[in-house]
């Protein structure tokens, strides 16, 4: 499918910056069109593919290109107040040939965890296609205000968004590496991960067309409902057929028969989904109760097959509990079959029940203050009025 990307603070336009990479690579024509917003001018500078005119900084009367410095609440004022400027960079794409926006920022600083929630309120309102979110949690090593901000403006951006894709640095930091190092590696996993399922939406002209090809319709579905979503993916190298679709006629590809080749090919396909499934997801979960899942499996034709997705699909139905389950091929010519796995909806999240918690301990804390404040002032009021003698 075709989205509108726009990343917000550094993290979001990095990782946008870094989908126009993944899209001239592998020809996956999922971004339309890219923006970039921020507080701060150097990250702008920064960027490599996000066109000049596509990089929109605001907050210049408040904190003159410096970036917010991790307050949320500055972010969101700054975005409301300078949402004009965005929507003037947004204006100039054809937002009738994109199937849906995706907001993408990092959780953990100012400008994005502020900013991105904001944007998507702002874009539900003029446009009906979906604003989806792909929010980036940050490692808990980061420190307190980081864990802050992300558990204030998750509850916020779910609530914006169709729905909330999310990526959880914490679990993807390599072991003896911090989170920073790592930046790379972990930018190049998320545009892989969502990359392949936006991707699997947009078979162009010339692609071959599989036995059960997924469409935009099918992804929107899944999504469709709101809540959060995580994505499981595994891949297995395979030898690329080169020689004008001979292996084809061996493996008795997309009709299911029973030939041994076929077996084989229903059998990796199988055990990727469990994989997929069973391994790291983009935010680490239990799979059981997620109320809808799609299926992707991409490869060379010859390697694909209805009755491999078709089991895994049940698989899938009977590991969620989950009666909304869709999958289909995305015919690639690359050496390796892979299954992506998109769970939405999905409830059962120790990560973000902490987060919920921290959020929850720091809305008593903030009552307190205001109680607090609120006395003292009652206090104030009175002794003034003991002061002064009533004017009428
Ligand atoms: N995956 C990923 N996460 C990042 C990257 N850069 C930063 N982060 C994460 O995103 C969080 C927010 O950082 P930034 O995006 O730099 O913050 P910002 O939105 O620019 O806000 P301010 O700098 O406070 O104005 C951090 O706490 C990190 O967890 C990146 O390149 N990739
Ligand atoms: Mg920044």
């Amino acid at each position: 499918m075709k989205l509108a990307m726009i990343g917000f603070g550094q993290a979001g336009g990095k990782i946008v910056d870094r989908f126009l990479d993944y899209d001239d690579r592998t020809n996956s024509g999922i971004v339309r069109a890219a923006i970039a917003v921020n507080t701060a001018k150097a990250d702008l500078i920064g960027l490599d593919n996000i066109p000049q005119e596509n990089r929109v900084l605001i907050g210049q009367a408040r904190v003159k290109g410096h970036g917010v410095g991790a307050d949320n609440e500055l972010g969101a004022e700054v975005a409301e107040e300078d949402i004009d400027e965005v929507q003037n960079a947004i204006d100039a794409i054809p937002t009738h040939e994109v199937d849906a926006f995706l907001v993408v920022a990092g959780m953990g600083g100012g400008s994005g965890s502020g900013g991105a929630p904001v944007l998507a309120k702002h874009l539900k309102r003029i446009y009906t296609i979906p604003v989806y979110g792909l929010g980036v949690l940050p490692g808990t090593d980061e420190g307190g205000i980081y864990t802050l901000n992300a558990a204030r403006s998750f509850q916020t951006f779910v609530r914006e968004v169709d729905n909330l894709l999310v990526f959880d640095n914490d679990s993807w930091r390599q072991t003896g590496e911090s989170v920073e190092g790592g930046y790379d590696q972990i930018n190049e996993e998320i545009v892989r991960r969502f990359g392949v399922l936006f991707g699997a939406g947009e078979v162009g002209d010339g692609q071959e067309v599989a036995e059960s090809v997924v469409d935009s319709s099918e992804i929107i579905n899944t999504l469709s409902g709101g809540g959060v979503s995580t994505v499981g993916y595994a891949s297995e190298e395979v030898e690329l057929n080169t020689g004008g679709g001979l292996l084809s006629r061996f493996t008795g590809n997309a009709d299911g028969t029973d030939g041994l080749d076929a077996a084989n090919t229903t059998n990796r396909i199988t055990s990727l989904v469990r994989k997929a499934a069973l391994g790291r997801l983009t935010l680490p979960c239990e799979i059981d109760g997620a109320e809808r899942a799609l299926l992707v499996l991409s490869g060379p034709t010859e390697y694909l097959n209805r009755k491999g997705i078709e089991r895994g699909r049940k698989w899938l139905e009977e590991e969620t509990g989950s009666m909304e389950v869709r999958g289909g091929d995305f015919p690639r010519n690359e050496p390796e079959v892979s299954a992506a796995i998109l769970l939405s909806g999905v409830t059962n999240v120790p990560r973000i029940k902490r987060l919920q918690q921290v959020a929850i301990e720091a809305q008593d804390n903030m009552e307190d203050i205001q109680a607090e404040s609120q006395d003292n002032l009652e206090t104030l009021v009175e002794d003034d009025e003991d002061e002064l003698e009533p004017l009428f």
